[in-house]
């Protein structure tokens, strides 16, 4: 089949969103981006439109929300210029003025004493500095069918970046938790879309536990420099593991409350997943829905990108990165034979907790063809990635299913 009837075949069966994201990954020569933007939301802005990014695919420019290209998700660290965006309301001024004036973070409700800290303040606390993870929820989205609406993110929307700041548990403690605490609710300063200075973009939070794990910090500094206006500035959540609505960021409060929190995007679907399997494209009430909490393992592959060429008499090196919401990833696997075999990758040790693993392989191929790759990683629990899109759910989060490329080998 023609790649034009290919196409057609998709539209009429309904699967053209899928087609979207595994034609592009699965075909010899054309890039997922460009493969992506050609079915897709339309051709990306030219780059340079976000400022501080670079080479980043812009999904939306009001809110600004941006995903990195897999093969640029190549390294140990992200940099800043690459590190994907989500934004539900507009960059604070403040943050792209990089201005303190006034700034204080608040923390009150369900404490002994309430605490109101200037960023000087907060740094009084001690430093601890750590690569962690965040992850979009939706990330892959744009694999579900029906789809899901929303931000449609294939792969790029996680990022491994090295944040300094405090234990947010340090700061609760000084607070003093009442026993009547169970939840931590942020506020941002992030104005809504609709210019209404009543409604937040986004008030999520965490329950007490999560708040008080010793991972989940409030971070001033992202890769050596003060928070980017994009990512926050002056201060932001980071919650390892979880979906990273819950890294709150241009924080001016934290409510400890004394139940769930119910701020803008805690209730109804949002971030929340049907308790039981559902068929594709069901209708689930609401009570049917459960919160995320540990986003399930994932891996990438950022070498090589899908469609290259390779010679037969020599292997091909591959790496990636591989992580999961429990913190631990105990192996990452690779097949070129459509999962009957599997080889074990060199897998490394996180720098630290909730980093990403950075993995590596040397593949070899019997006879010349046509080879799809995929990769697979499997958590401390022995949870693995599935091969397949899993669990359809109404708003499409969850999407850890394993990366595919294609390789030509000549
Ligand atoms: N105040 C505020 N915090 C926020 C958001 C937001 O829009 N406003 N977006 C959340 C979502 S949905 C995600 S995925 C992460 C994205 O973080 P990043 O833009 O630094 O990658 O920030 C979270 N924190
Ligand atoms: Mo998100």
């Amino acid at each position: 089949m023609s790649r034009t009837s290919r196409r057609i075949f998709l539209r009429r069966t309904g699967l053209a969103a899928v087609g979207a994201v595994l034609g592009p990954q699965v075909s010899i020569g054309r890039s997922q981006t460009a493969g992506k933007a050609a079915e897709g939301p339309g051709p990306a802005p030219a780059s340079g439109v976000i400022p501080g990014k670079r080479g980043v695919r812009v999904l939306s420019d009001r809110p600004i929300n941006c995903e990195t290209p897999v093969t640029l998700l190549d390294d140990e660290i992200t940099p800043n210029h690459l590190h994907f965006v989500r934004n539900n309301g507009h960059v604070p001024a403040r943050a792209e003025r990089g201005d303190l004036t006034g700034w204080s973070l608040a923390v009150d409700g369900e404490v002994q004493r309430a605490l109101k800290l200037t960023l000087d303040e907060l740094k009084q606390y001690g430093a601890i500095e750590r690569a962690l993870v965040l992850e979009c929820a939706g990330n892959g989205r744009a694999g579900f069918n029906p789809p899901a609406s929303g931000n449609q993110w294939t792969l790029g929307g996680v990022g491994c970046a090295l944040y300094r700041g405090v234990r947010l548990r340090d700061v609760l403690n000084a607070a003093g938790i009442k026993p009547t605490a169970v939840y931590v609710g942020y506020y941002g300063e992030d104005p809504h879309l609709s210019g209404d200075l009543k409604r937040q973009a986004i008030s999520r939070g965490v329950p007490i536990a999560k708040a008080l794990d010793e991972h989940t910090m409030l971070a001033w500094e992202m890769n050596g420099e003060p928070l980017p206006a994009l990512h926050g500035f002056p201060l932001r959540l980071i919650c390892p593991g979880w979906p990273a609505s819950t890294s709150g960021k241009w924080l001016t409060r934290l409510w400890v409350r004394d139940r769930e929190h119910d701020g803008e995007k805690m209730t109804g679907h949002s971030y929340r997943l049907p308790r039981y399997p559902v068929a594709p494209g069901a209708t689930v009430p609401k009570e049917d829905m459960a919160m995320i909490e540990e986003l399930p393992v994932k891996s990438l592959i950022s070498l090589p990108g899908s469609g290259v060429e390779h010679p037969v008499s020599r292997a091909l090196a591959m790496r990636g990165q591989a992580w999961s919401g429990s913190g631990d990833v105990r192996a990452l696997q690779i097949s070129i034979d459509f999962g009957q075999s599997w080889l074990n990758a060199d897998l490394r040790r996180p720098r630290n907790k909730y980093a990403w693993q950075r993995w590596t392989a040397e593949v070899r191929f019997p006879v010349r063809g046509y080879y799809e790759i995929w990769a697979r990683a499997t958590d401390a629990a022995g949870r693995m990635q599935p091969m397949v899109v899993p669990g359809w759910n109404p708003e499409g989060y969850c999407n850890n299913a394993m990366q595919r490329i294609a390789v030509k080998v000549v």
